[in-house]
């Protein structure tokens, strides 16, 4: 089966009917289908976008009628923890702090006034699996990480956030915690001691994100994965320890969504590739990949809009 891969949407329904049209699909019954082709999405519908509901309302239905398939994104399982309670009935898994509701704030706008409608979707998020290994093809939100995607199954028996794995995964403690923030939100490995770098917005910052499939990156700089007007401020000193990852080029490729890139959308590897081209933003665009079967990846079958207003 063929698939487009579609990367993060953020509440920007607009952008997503101009995509779906623009790959073939039409509504049929209401939902949004292709003749010979399925969607895999790859998470984070909600927050920052104008329309909320309007995503959903698309979405929803066709992963219910077999038309998608589709992975958890770090912004619905932040809704899931924002939503849910501690089991100590000491507030909830995620704090509903000033900036925590800042973030969310355009999804509680939509969702929060009706709370069986709210915790209908927040039910819906968690069928998202946290990974999916396809036939030819791997769906991750941020970042394949063999380890903790294989310590996961082991311990948990599945590819979904199960009510335990949630509240262990919300305790910053635990290696649940780092497992799930290492596959929804990305690498990021500690410089080594006494260094540290300026970011965008002058925080001071002690670890990096790394481009976590690279085996060729040695130093601190090689393996920043971010723009390149920040790399310039990393430590080319080699890293310290074992902290790298590397993914195969024989291994099937990866898509992912999650990091804001901005420019012309293009694979990272012959093998990975990520989808997130920050239509939440002006000049955003909203990119999908045309997959069919094939283990190297072409720039050819990118597929992009640019944002809608809506
Ligand atoms: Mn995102």
């Amino acid at each position: 089966m063929s698939y487009d891969i579609i990367g993060d949407i953020h509440g920007c329904s607009g952008s997503l009917v101009r995509l779906l049209e623009t790959l073939g699909y039409a509504k049929v019954d209401g939902v949004y289908r292709h003749p010979s082709r399925l969607v895999a999405f790859l998470g984070d519908f909600i927050d920052r976008g104008p329309d909320q509901r309007g995503v959903i309302n698309i979405v929803r239905p066709m992963i219910k009628s077999g038309a998608a398939v589709s992975v958890m994104g770090n912004h619905e399982f932040n809704a899931i923890a924002y939503y849910s309670q501690r089991g100590d009935g000491r507030g909830y898994l995620r704090e509903h702090s000033e900036k925590n509701y800042r973030q969310h704030e355009m999804f509680l706008n939509a969702y929060e006034p009706d709370l069986s409608e709210y915790a209908d979707v927040i039910a819906w998020f968690k069928t998202l699996p946290l990974w999916l290994d396809l036939d030819g093809f791997r769906l991750i939100h941020a970042c394949w990480d063999e380890s903790w995607i294989n310590r996961i199954k082991q311990h948990y028996g599945s590819i979904l956030l199960s009510d335990a794995l949630l509240d262990a995964a919300s305790r910053p403690e635990t290696w649940e915690f780092e497992a799930v923030e290492t596959l929804l939100k990305g690498k990021e490995i500690p410089l080594s001691p006494g260094n540290s770098f300026q970011d965008k917005d002058g925080n001071e910052r002690h670890h990096i994100r790394i481009r976590w499939w690279d085996g060729a990156a040695t130093t601190y700089r090689q393996a920043f994965f971010g723009p390149e007007s920040a790399s310039t401020h990393i430590p080319d000193d080699e890293v310290d320890g074992d902290h790298l990852l590397n993914y195969s080029h024989h291994e099937p490729p990866v898509f992912m969504g999650h990091y804001w890139l901005e420019g012309q959308p293009q694979g990272l590897a012959g093998n990975i590739a990520c989808l997130d081209y920050s239509v939440a933003k002006p000049g955003g665009k909203l990119v999908a990949y045309r997959w069919d079967g094939e283990s190297t990846l072409s720039n050819e079958k990118f597929v992009w809009v640019d944002r809608q207003e809506k």
